[in-house]
């Protein structure tokens, strides 16, 4: 695979600090020299290629943002530069990441005991602990709310009983954040051990989209929790909040995907003869290269001002909506208007656009769909929810 050229035509990086560009270029070569090598066949093979956790792990990936208990307590910004680096690899890869550590640390951060902060963010932070996070069941994906996950309290403890789908990385996970309705009828976080009793799980295979990436379903069979185990957070406001955490990382993420895409396309067209010269030459071509170009460069402006929204404490959930449902809906269209700029060869595993076109289908739809976000600003901006109630 050759080398990666940055698109940065309004110059973003400016902005970055000296360690925000050697965090930068240090996943920039990870990801060139650990995954690219790797990844179109882990996809092939639909493996999810654990052997990277450690490096990853010594590269900050995991709670980057996590202040204390081992973790580097970046800055919003530092957290988008390395996840767009990451999914410039493969949006599995990215995901891992995120589910880990926006999704599972977070919230152990955010709402556990000092003795969960103390035993496990450490140990996560080193990827010698894997975190999933449940919150889709069969039934309920975009209305989590009807969730029919279940903790009773008993004694000191609390029974779980329920099933949840997707959960990214759920096989290989040994903690799991599981949000279930409690006897009051609302939403709690539990820190469950996945080597609980009646705790099991499955993969969800036959995907042909993140294929590098464990996705699972989660069986909760009276599975028996500590009440210190359960998070001091009450209502969908709690997983909500982690969710921001990771849709802001796609925001990123994204990007990495797009321009790994775009860098792609203009090589391939610059190299590719029909009739009598390259087709980067045909009018046709360069509108469509013109049109990613713009989209990335737009979508970085996007990021950059989110981050700084983030970076002052004035970010609110629906900054984060826009930049997910834009971002990941240019990167999609980056990949498949590549997979068409490449012809035939786009659709062979020599090139990496099919990979990122396939994984963009589900990034597209997790973390809230394109229309949930579009329709959480369509709420913002009216004041009237479309959801039904
Ligand atoms: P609603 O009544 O609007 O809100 C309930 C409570 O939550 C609060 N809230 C938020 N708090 C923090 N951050 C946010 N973004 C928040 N959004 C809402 C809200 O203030 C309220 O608080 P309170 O105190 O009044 O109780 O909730 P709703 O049930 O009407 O839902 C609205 C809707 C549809 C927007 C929401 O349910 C939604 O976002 N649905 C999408 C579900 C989703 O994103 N699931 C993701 C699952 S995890 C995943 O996909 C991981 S893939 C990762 C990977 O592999 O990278
Ligand atoms: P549905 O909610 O059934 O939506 C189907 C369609 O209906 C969509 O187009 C949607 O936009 C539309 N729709 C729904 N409601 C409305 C409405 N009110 N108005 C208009 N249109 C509407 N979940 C986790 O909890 N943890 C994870 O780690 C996780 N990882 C995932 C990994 C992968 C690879 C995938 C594909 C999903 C993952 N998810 C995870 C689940 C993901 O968050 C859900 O798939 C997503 O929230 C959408 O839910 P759904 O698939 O049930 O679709």
């Amino acid at each position: 695979m050759s080398q990666f050229n940055d698109i940065d035509f309004y110059s973003t990086s400016e902005k970055y600090s000296k360690e925000q560009l050697e965090i930068r270029d240090s996943i920039r070569d990870f990801v060139q020299s650990d995954v690219i090598p790797i990844i179109e066949q882990c996809h092939i093979d639909g493996r999810f290629p654990k052997e990277l956790i450690s490096k990853m792990a010594d590269l900050g990936l995991f709670g980057p943002t996590i202040k204390g208990y081992g973790c580097p307590g970046y800055d919003y910004l530092t957290y988008g530069i390395m996840m767009q680096e990451l999914e410039r690899g493969d949006s599995g890869i990215r995901s891992f990441a995120s589910v880990h550590g926006s999704l599972a640390m977070y919230p152990i951060s955010e709402y556990g005991s000092e003795e969960l902060k103390n035993h496990y963010l450490p140990k996560m932070n080193r990827g010698e602990l894997i975190g999933c996070f449940g919150l889709t069941e069969p039934n309920f994906g975009s209305n989590p709310s009807g969730m029919v996950t279940r903790a009773q309290k008993q004694g000191d403890h609390f029974i779980l009983n329920g099933h949840k789908r997707w959960a990214t990385n759920g096989c290989i996970a040994d903690v799991a954040i599981i949000w279930a309705k409690g006897d009051d009828d609302k939403v709690h976080g539990f820190v469950v051990d996945t080597q609980s009793e009646g705790f099991t799980t499955r993969p969800i295979e036959k995907k042909f989209s993140l294929r590098a990436s464990v996705s699972s379903e989660i069986l909760l069979e009276n599975v028996k929790v500590p009440a210190s185990h359960k998070l001091d957070v009450v209502g969908l406001k709690g997983p909500f909040s982690c969710l921001n955490l990771a849709r802001f990382g796609i925001a990123f993420g994204a990007l990495g995907a797009a321009m790994a895409c775009y860098d792609e396309a203009l090589s391939y067209a610059k190299n590719r003869i029909q009739f009598s010269k390259p087709i980067a030459g045909y009018q046709l071509v360069q509108s469509k290269l013109v049109k990613m170009f713009s989209e990335i460069t737009k979508g970085q402006l996007l990021a950059q001002r989110l981050a700084e929204l983030a970076d002052s404490h004035q970010w609110q959930p629906q900054h984060i909506s826009l930049a997910k449902m834009n971002n990941v809906r240019i990167a999609l269209d980056t990949a498949r208007e590549t997979r068409d700029i490449l012809g035939a060869n786009g659709v062979t595993h020599d090139f990496q656009c099919g990979r990122h076109m396939m994984n963009l289908e589900s990034v597209v739809t997790y973390e809230g769909t394109e229309d949930i976000h579009r329709l959480i600003l369509g709420q913002h901006i009216t004041g009237l929810p479309a959801f039904d109630r």
